[in-house]
């Protein structure tokens, strides 16, 4: 019987009239998710759902994959080319031909007039796999100037520089199917639950089958550290500290896998001199994790069967970013915890693409993990696309963190900026501010006319997004996935490969290579470049990445060095075989002397200023800023602060209060929560005019990645509460 139960309002989900469904990845964060985009009968994008048998996501998609077909309409997308003679005059329409020459004109000028290298390109981690080799390509061999970076020196730089330190290349080792082997998890300066959801929902449902201990490593009480057995609530940028520590216990106690370290790795000498002085006692005094957790973390880590570590930006954005990420890889070296299921170095990656860039991009090389500084690699090359090897620079140029500042100094004079927008994510803006206003000339390629870099260009290029083209992504565990054409770019926007093909042609020697408009190709060209090395992707393409919802490299047509006997499907786990890539096949132990060189705290600026995310938005909001619940659930600046520490300066919970460091100030909505303690403070950074105003983004000496997450901080109440919703809401002007 319904008891009338009929009569009720019943649940009814809308049907949105799809006719067709389309195959593409999540353009958000770095897990990969496998996503269909629903187009109705006129051919517009309507829904967004996971795809059912693809293996990262298993049909699941967080509040962003969600509501990513709403993409294709949001407001403040540039619509055509946009040019101006000086920063102060208005800028006006212009034809692509117009927008293109004045920009390869002053690219030549500027290099003609100061040298090759006082012009410089710095890109993204968010473009797909075959505009970033085809932006090497134009910039390493067609414009040819040395400081060409990306935003991964902002995100991942650390963890590819650490990568590439113990094991003598980048490539996240590991793989999401280690949750399922795994049977210990140490997560350190990573909130997964909030910025790599699906990641997070992968190993819950592996936790509910099969228990075994999570440690957080967080200076937060985040969600994440609220699940975890374990949560050492460490002093900021101490990682290193903690993590010698753990080796100390794991070598002092005979917990170390002894004939591993013998064959596998060198340097263990110097390494077990040094970690020798790293006795808990000793290091719980810098990292403030009490000695006797960090002997029972250091057991529960050896003795686990096998035992992984995840990270993110708690260890990268730090003053020792590459040194921590060195230091995961010597806890697990030492451990025998590296290419085996469920033991690994994964490294959590940030943006969509910034593992494609690394790849392919050449910003700190040659195209498939090639160098520079290798004759051999340079040669071959130069021979593929057919110009001179004497072309290249013998070594790496400039870090995006030095190309900023080297425009202060005079020595860059042009910068092409594609997809980044540095005026809201660069440490310290109001330094970022003068040096945009003393370029000759800016140019700046984004999707949104209103990013709030394009304020300081000569030239403005509209460009296309995500799927309004076609191309790859590689995810967190090298899973090379695809995009198919879903939508059309809005007014007379384009792919970013075909502004790069048309700067190419610009320029004679553009003219004299190949620059294929048709992205397919190009993936083909790479392929080939791919192939035997450790990067293979020679067994894929198009159609069968998309049946396999993604593929992870090495992946080849044929028996090789790193691929194994049969990999045509992928490969899971990197060094499974104990072979590593220095030349010798050795791992390297790296002791790691701890110098404490941050901006601490003291009477004046007495908080600890932290910065990240929150689940609904991504970076600087010009995508999520405009796409109504992600907006909805999140739509303010606000500052997480100890209700104690509030309650002593006077602040009350939903007040406005204003934060400054030693570089400016701005005004945030204070949350009390218990998530920090009484001298932290911590603000999500998505907001313009805001969290970057106060940092001041030290650098790591390796990496040159900036300290993001650890700077001094003063808070006063504000007396007038309307000025301040006034000034706070400047902040979120979209
Ligand atoms: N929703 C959403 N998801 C995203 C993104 C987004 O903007 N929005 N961005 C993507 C990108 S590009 C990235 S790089 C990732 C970032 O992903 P995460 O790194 O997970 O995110 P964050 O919030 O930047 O920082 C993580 C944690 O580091 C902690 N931390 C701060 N200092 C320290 C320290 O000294 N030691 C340790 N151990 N921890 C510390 C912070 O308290 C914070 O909780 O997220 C990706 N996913
Ligand atoms: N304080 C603080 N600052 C931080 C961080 C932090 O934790 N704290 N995190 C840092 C990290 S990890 C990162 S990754 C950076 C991110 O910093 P940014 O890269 O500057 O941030 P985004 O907003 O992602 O900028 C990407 C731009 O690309 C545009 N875009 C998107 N798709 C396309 C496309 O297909 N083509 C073109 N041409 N444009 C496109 C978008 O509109 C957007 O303007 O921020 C860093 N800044
Ligand atoms: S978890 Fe990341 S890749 Fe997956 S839907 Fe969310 S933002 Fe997209
Ligand atoms: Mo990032």
């Amino acid at each position: 019987m319904l008891f009338g139960r009929e009569k009720k309002n019943p649940i009814k989900i809308a049907d949105k009239g799809v006719v067709e469904w389309k195959y593409a990845t999540c353009g958000y964060c770095s897990t990969g998710c496998s996503i269909e985009v629903g187009i109705d009968h006129k051919g517009k994008a309507v829904a967004s759902r996971g795809v059912a048998d693809a293996d990262v996501n298993r049909g699941k998609l967080c509040i962003k994959g969600i509501f990513e077909h709403e993409l294709f309409k949001t407001a403040g997308r540039g619509l055509k080319p946009l040019m101006r003679d000086n920063r102060w005059d208005a800028f006006k329409s212009v034809s692509w031909d117009s927008a293109l020459d004045r920009t390869a004109e002053e690219i030549q000028r500027i290099q003609d007039q100061y040298g090759r290298d006082a012009f410089s390109i710095v890109s993204t981690g968010q473009i797909m796999t075959e505009e970033f080799y085809t932006l090497g390509k134009l910039a390493r061999g067609v414009i040819g100037t040395n400081n060409y970076d990306g935003n991964t020196t902002l995100c991942m730089s650390s963890a590819a520089s650490g990568y590439k330190r113990s094991f003598g290349s980048d490539g996240p080792p590991g793989c999401y199917d280690d949750f399922e082997h795994t049977e210990c998890l140490l997560a350190i300066g990573s909130n997964l639950p909030e910025q790599h959801p699906v990641i997070f929902w992968r190993l819950r449902d592996t936790l509910e089958k099969r228990k075994f201990p999570i440690i957080v490593v967080d200076p937060r009480v985040t969600m994440f550290a609220q699940m975890a057995d374990i949560h050492l609530p460490i002093q900021p940028g101490t990682d290193v500290v903690l993590l010698n520590a753990l080796a100390h216990v794991i070598l002092k106690e005979g917990l170390a896998d002894q004939d591993y370290i013998d064959a596998h790795t060198e340097g263990q000498d110097e390494f077990k001199a040094l970690v020798e002085q790293y006795d808990p006692q000793t290091a719980s005094r810098i990292c403030g994790i009490d000695e006797d957790t960090i002997r029972n973390v250091a057991r529960v880590y050896a003795k686990a069967g096998s035992a992984m570590t995840i990270w993110t930006m708690g260890i990268n954005q730090s003053t020792h970013g590459s040194d921590g990420v060195v230091a995961i890889n010597n806890l697990n070296l030492v451990t025998g915890n590296i290419g085996k299921p469920g033991g690994s170095s994964l490294s959590i990656t940030g943006q969509c693409n910034a593992m494609g860039t690394r790849e392919w991009s050449s910003c700190s090389g040659l195209p498939g993990y090639r160098a520079l500084e290798k004759d051999s690699d340079r040669e071959e090359i130069a021979k593929f696309w057919g110009i001179d090897p004497a072309f290249f620079p013998k070594e790496r140029g400039l870090f995006m963190t030095d190309i900023l500042p080297a425009i202060e100094t005079g020595q860059i004079k042009g910068l092409w900026l594609i997809a980044t927008n540095p005026m809201t994510s660069m440490p310290n803006t109001p330094r970022i501010r003068k040096t945009l206003e003393k370029l000759e000339f800016l140019v700046v390629q984004d999707a949104y006319r209103d990013v709030e870099t394009t304020e300081y260009a000569h030239v403005y290029l509209p460009a296309a997004l995500w799927a309004e083209k076609e191309g790859c992504f590689t995810n967190t565990e090298r899973r090379v996935n695809l995009i198919r054409n879903v939508s059309q770019p809005p007014g007379v926007a384009k792919p970013d490969l075909w502004i790069f093909n048309q700067i190419a042609s610009r320029f004679e020697q553009g003219r004299a290579m190949e620059f294929p408009d048709d992205a397919e190709q190009v993936f083909d060209e790479l392929r080939e470049l791919s192939r035997g090395r450790m990067l293979d992707y020679s067994g894929m393409s198009y159609d069968k990445i998309e049946q396999n919802r993604g593929m992870q490299w090495p992946c080849s047509d044929a028996p090789s060095e790193w691929a194994g006997e049969d990999s045509s499907d992928g490969t899971r786990r990197l060094y499974s075989d104990g072979r590593f890539a220095f030349p010798s096949g050795r791992a390297k132990l790296i002791p790691l002397p701890f110098i404490d060189n941050n901006e601490r705290p003291d009477e004046e600026y007495p908080f600890w200023f932290n910065s990240g995310r929150v689940v609904e938005h991504f970076h600087t909001r010009t995508r999520t800023g405009k796409i109504g619940n992600q907006n909805k659930f999140s739509p303010t600046p606000y500052m997480e602060m100890n209700p104690d520490a509030a309650k002593a300066l006077g602040i009350r919970h939903g007040e406005y209060a204003r934060v400054i460091s030693r570089r400016g100030d701005a005004v945030v909505m204070v949350q009390t929560t218990q998530r920090v303690s009484t001298d932290m403070v911590f603000v999500p950074f998505h907001f313009h005019d805001c969290v970057n105003r106060i940092t001041l983004g030290l650098l790591d000496p390796h990496s040159r990645q900036p300290a993001f997450k650890q700077c001094a901080a003063r808070i006063e109440p504000i007396a007038d509460q309307k000025a301040a919703a006034v000034r706070n809401k400047a902040a979120r002007a979209y």
